[in-house]
């Protein structure tokens, strides 16, 4: 299926085949001239987003599949967390359609050596992108198994060279009113932050992220670009991000701002860690359409991830620095 779900877009915004055909030709083409070139040259800047989104996505084979069900996608987009929509897991696919993901850019600030603003599509294909399987957590402690599509984070920072004294990275998601009627009505304040320490962010499991499922984003889902920390409860993976910006501090983040006692700078899934008022030992795995089928099964530190992630946390109390 190439548009992913004609009832919400209207059908100026649909991609004609003969055009989408003529992107892929495009991007051929741009990619082959690109040549020797640098890393930092291949993305430059632009200020405005250049072709039409909602075309199905190149993916490339995984090295990341888990042997685990695959969460239905109608599951995967309809079960969400998305405060700038509502509070409800059913709110952000209700609502989310008044946001328009084209033109869309990202601003690079900060301790960067250039910084710029780069349009959406120069970094979807940017990069091939990788098809990967992660299981995903929420602090609400339900799981998915969703293929995510996307590149390595940390490409993207090598292209941007942070200068050395860039010791964390910082995201902000879009904060308009205009297109997100509930915003600020939710018990957050706008517009949505997060982030990570360097290292963190350079790890090879954290995706920048356009697409599931084979296609570009939902806008439920963080369209058109997201993050996905795997082995992080869900609220360090923002959505709708508009701002990256290099950082020598701590930055703020949204949920940490509104209660650091249950909701951490690390936030690292860790199933011996009660918070103030939930246990975190067991997950809802939803791997069928309906909620009611869901299997309650027991949280694995680091979501699973702990081999490729714990030498990050080697000396830190985890406990201190959930
Ligand atoms: N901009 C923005 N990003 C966000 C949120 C949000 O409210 N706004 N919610 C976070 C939370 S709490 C979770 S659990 C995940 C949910 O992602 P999903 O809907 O893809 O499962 O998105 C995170 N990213
Ligand atoms: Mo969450």
């Amino acid at each position: 299926m190439l548009i992913r779900s004609s009832s919400n877009i209207p059908s100026s915004e649909i991609t004609p085949k003969s055009t989408y055909d003529a992107y892929r030709r495009d991007r051929r083409s741009f990619l082959a001239g690109l040549g020797a070139m640098g890393a930092a040259a291949m993305l430059p800047a632009v200020a405005h987003a250049d072709t039409p989104g909602l075309t199905r996505l190149k993916t490339v084979s995984s090295n990341y599949k888990l042997s685990e069900t695959t969460t239905p996608e109608s599951k995967a987009q309809s079960y969400n967390n998305y405060y700038e929509f509502g509070t409800d897991k059913g709110d952000p696919s209700r609502n989310a359609h008044t946001m328009h993901v084209r033109p869309w850019a990202v601003q690079v600030e900060g301790l960067v050596a250039k910084p710029q603003t780069i349009g959406i599509d120069t970094l979807i294909n940017y990069r091939p992108l990788e098809d990967r399987t992660y299981r995903f957590r929420c602090v609400e402690a339900w799981s998915m198994v969703i293929p995510w599509n996307g590149y390595p984070l940390s490409e993207f920072i090598k292209a941007m060279n942070p200068l050395p004294s860039a010791k964390y990275i910082q995201f902000i998601s879009l904060a308009d009113k205009a297109q997100m009627p509930l915003l600020g009505e939710s018990g957050i304040n706008p517009p949505y932050s997060e982030g990570l320490r360097m290292d963190e962010a350079m790890n090879p499991l954290t995706l920048l992220t356009f697409g599931s499922y084979g296609e570009t984003l939902a806008n439920q889902q963080g369209a058109p670009i997201r993050v996905i920390v795997p082995w992080k409860y869900g609220f360090k993976s923002p959505k709708a991000i508009v701002k990256i910006r290099f950082v020598k501090d701590m930055p703020p983040t949204t949920w940490n701002d509104l209660d650091a006692q249950e909701y951490g700078f690390y936030s690292n899934v860790n199933p011996n860690y009660d918070n103030a008022r939930w246990s975190q030992a067991h997950e809802r795995r939803l791997d069928s359409a309906s909620s009611l089928f869901a299997k309650t099964v027991p949280t694995l530190m680091f979501n699973g991830y702990q081999d490729q992630v714990q030498g990050m946390y080697a000396g830190m109390d985890l406990r201190k620095n959930y």
